[in-house]
């Protein structure tokens, strides 16, 4: 399924974000940005080493990466040229700030991926695996943070594509971008 925000297509496909051949992907980073499992062990493992590497030189320069903050490497042997990593919210609860912090996390992502030019664009569903960040919640303040963000312009984002990893995660999503959709024609 896929939609229009002032002129830039906002899909949603079932899949495995390494295997995105697009601009750049987002990954489910942690702070550390030294790799971890889900989305985060996926792309390290297939993007080879030279990631690991550029994440270690951004340590070395600034400590790691706050949370709702991201920086961008290479994208090492993944078809997608740059990884932007990126930290979402572990939740608990709902009343530290995890909404703003989720919709942060989107929106420091595509300003790394405007300011670099960059036109294609994969986002895996941040904070809602090992940071068990409820899904429902967590799409619409996604669909809603990439949303506004492409519609305030400035931009050459040509596609913002979200892939989702289970049947029912897409089904969640798909959800989402119809109540954005409606909302758009009022
Ligand atoms: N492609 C697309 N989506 C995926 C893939 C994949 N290859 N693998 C998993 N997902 P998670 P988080 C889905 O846990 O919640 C790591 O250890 C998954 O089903 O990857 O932000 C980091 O180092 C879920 O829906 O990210 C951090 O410590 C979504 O991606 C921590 O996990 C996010 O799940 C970050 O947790």
């Amino acid at each position: 399924m896929d939609a229009r925000v002032s002129g830039t297509r906002l899909a949603l496909e079932l899949g495995d974000i390494t295997e995105q051949r697009v601009d750049a992907i987002v990954n489910a980073a942690n702070t550390t940005l030294l790799g971890g499992g889900g989305v985060d062990g996926a792309i390290h493992r297939r993007g080879g080493p030279a990631i690991l590497e550029e994440c270690k030189a951004i340590v070395a320069r600034q400590g790691g990466c706050p949370t709702g903050e991201a920086v961008i490497t290479t994208g090492g042997r993944l078809p997608a040229r740059f990884v932007i990593h990126t930290v979402g919210p572990v939740w608990s609860g709902g009343r530290r700030g995890e909404d703003d912090l989720l919709a942060a996390a989107y929106r420091n992502s595509l300003r790394l991926a405007s300011e670099r030019d960059l036109t294609t664009i994969a986002f895996p569903s941040i904070s809602t695996g090992a940071y068990r960040f409820p899904i429902e919640r967590a799409a619409g303040i996604a669909l809603s943070t990439v949303a506004g963000m492409l519609r305030a312009g400035g931009h050459h984002v040509a596609e913002v594509r979200f892939v989702l990893f289970t049947d029912y995660d897409l089904a969640v999503y798909h959800r989402a971008l119809e109540r954005l959709a409606q909302e758009e024609r009022r």
